[in-house]
């Protein structure tokens, strides 16, 4: 009885074609399509080689993956639509029959549309759906998910004149209107899940003050994905190069969660799911409504 309802209370993503559960941390997979200028073999090669990865991470432990086709590394040049489309759509029609919710890290509404058709179940959009068109195609479809997440300024610029003061704050009031303002074009706030975007246009101060105050954030009745993975805030820390920052990257996903993340976007899946495989065994002994759950039941009064 008290476990149907609290079961109830969990918070959960409403996507395409899954209610994804948020009672536990999830972990969503980083797949990168792009094209593999090492080997002759054209975009077959590119979609073969995505899909096995996406094979690889969901026997990982992956329960999300999510599909991009534009590096969104601080600096990196623009992907053309037409390039974006070609990399991605064929790799998302094959993904969806591997059984998993497929992300696509996309923010151009026609990418949105093509992998929408093609059956993808959430859209994670670093511009948080301000390139015109993008919030009408979100809510144009029935319920696929979507992630919002912060953004100061642009990719191309973002590193060379980072936000001033407090990244928090503004984080929280850009975050909020940008859901309200979905919200008003009719998408069910329960297909919505927010973003602080670690790395885009943070000072390394400012992301590790988004991870201390994520509590803060949490006062946004949401719940949060937090993406960590490899980033340059974690190699100016341990001085390690992007290639040697699995245990740090692992620790900030840890940290995330513990703080209050439900998803974490990473591209080490094994050691993040083992990792969270501990925090959570600590967790069922210490649950955060224990007080709660084990009072005795109220008499009449
Ligand atoms: C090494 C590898 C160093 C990758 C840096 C990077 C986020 C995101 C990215 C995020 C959400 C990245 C698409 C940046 N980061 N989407 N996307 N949240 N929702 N850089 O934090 O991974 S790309």
């Amino acid at each position: 009885m008290s476990v149907v309802a609290r079961h109830a209370d969990w918070p959960h993503w409403r996507t395409s074609r899954f209610l994804l559960d948020l009672s536990r941390p999830l972990v969503m997979g980083i797949v990168n399509v792009t094209p593999d200028s090492f080997s002759d073999g054209g975009r077959h090669a590119g979609t073969a080689a995505a899909l096995a990865h996406c094979e690889q991470l969901l026997a990982e432990g992956a329960d999300i993956l999510d599909v991009g086709g534009e590096s969104t590394r601080p600096g990196s040049p623009a992907v053309p639509l037409e390039e974006e489309l070609a990399r991605v759509v064929p790799v998302v029609r094959e993904a969806v029959r591997l059984g998993a919710p497929i992300s696509v890290d996309t923010y151009k509404p026609e990418v949105m549309r093509a992998v929408l058709d093609a059956g993808a179940d959430i859209i994670n959009d670093i511009w948080a759906l301000r390139q015109p068109g993008a919030a009408q195609t979100v809510a144009g479809h029935p319920r696929c998910g979507v992630c919002l997440m912060h953004m100061h300024r642009d990719p191309q610029t973002m590193q060379q004149l980072p936000m001033q003061g407090d990244a928090v704050a503004e984080v929280l009031s850009f975050l909020e209107r940008s859901a309200q303002d979905l919200q008003a074009l009719g998408v069910e706030k329960t297909r919505i899940v927010l973003d602080a975007g670690i790395g885009f246009g943070k000072t390394v101060a400012q992301n590790f003050a988004l991870l201390a105050r994520q509590a803060q954030l949490k006062s946004l009745d949401y719940p949060w994905l937090a993406g960590w993975s490899r980033k340059s805030s974690l190699g100016a820390v341990t001085g390690l190069p992007v290639d040697q920052r699995l245990g740090a990257s692992v620790a900030a996903a840890v940290l995330a969660v513990d703080r209050g993340a439900r998803i974490v976007r990473v591209h080490d899946v094994r050691d993040t799911a083992a990792a969270l495989q501990v925090w959570q065994a600590m967790q069922r002994e210490a649950p955060p409504a224990a007080a709660a759950d084990q009072a005795p039941a109220a008499g009449p009064a």
